[in-house]
């Protein structure tokens, strides 16, 4: 048993990439970056912060299922375009009961409207997008509180 809460923090696909194409609208910090940021405030907080990251829409939905299996204290969910097209992790969401934070770097609803539905908004506890890695801060702050 890990000694403090653990927060999973899930990044869906092309986030890989981060930091290595489109900086414009995703910035320059890879996701190593924001991890190491999430690893040290985490420890501040009292948290342990599991980052894991995988263009698989299935591997998503096991660890969901996982954060509930093994009692995580929240999930920061970025599904990148998953976001947008699936139902699977909608029904993931709403099958556990792991508080679902919703993150994004971007603000999608200032993009193209095919960005503008969000399966994963429609089930998750919260949303927070459009501040670029700070996202992410500013949802550990929130799953810390809840
Ligand atoms: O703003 C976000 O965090 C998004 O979840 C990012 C997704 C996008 O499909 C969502 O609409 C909003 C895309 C992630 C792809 O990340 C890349 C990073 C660098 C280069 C290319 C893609």
């Amino acid at each position: 048993m890990p000694d403090r809460p653990v927060v999973f923090v899930l990044n869906g696909p092309n986030l890989n990439l981060l930091g290595m194409r489109e900086p414009d609208i995703y910035g320059s910090d890879t996701l190593d970056d924001i991890a190491a940021m999430l690893d040290d405030r985490g420890r501040e907080l009292g948290l342990e912060v599991d980052l894991r990251q995988s263009n698989h829409e299935g591997h998503l939905v096991d660890w969901l299922h996982e954060a509930q299996a093994t009692g995580a204290k929240a999930v920061l969910l970025n599904a990148g375009a998953y976001t947008h097209t699936s139902v699977a992790l909608h029904d993931a969401i709403k099958g556990i009961r792991t508080p679902v934070i919703e993150v994004h770097l971007s603000n999608p609803h200032t993009r193209e409207a095919f960005r503008h539905k969000s399966y994963v908004g429609m089930a998750a506890k919260a949303t927070i997008a459009g501040f670029g890695p700070l996202s992410y801060l500013l949802a550990l702050e929130a799953a810390a509180k809840i």
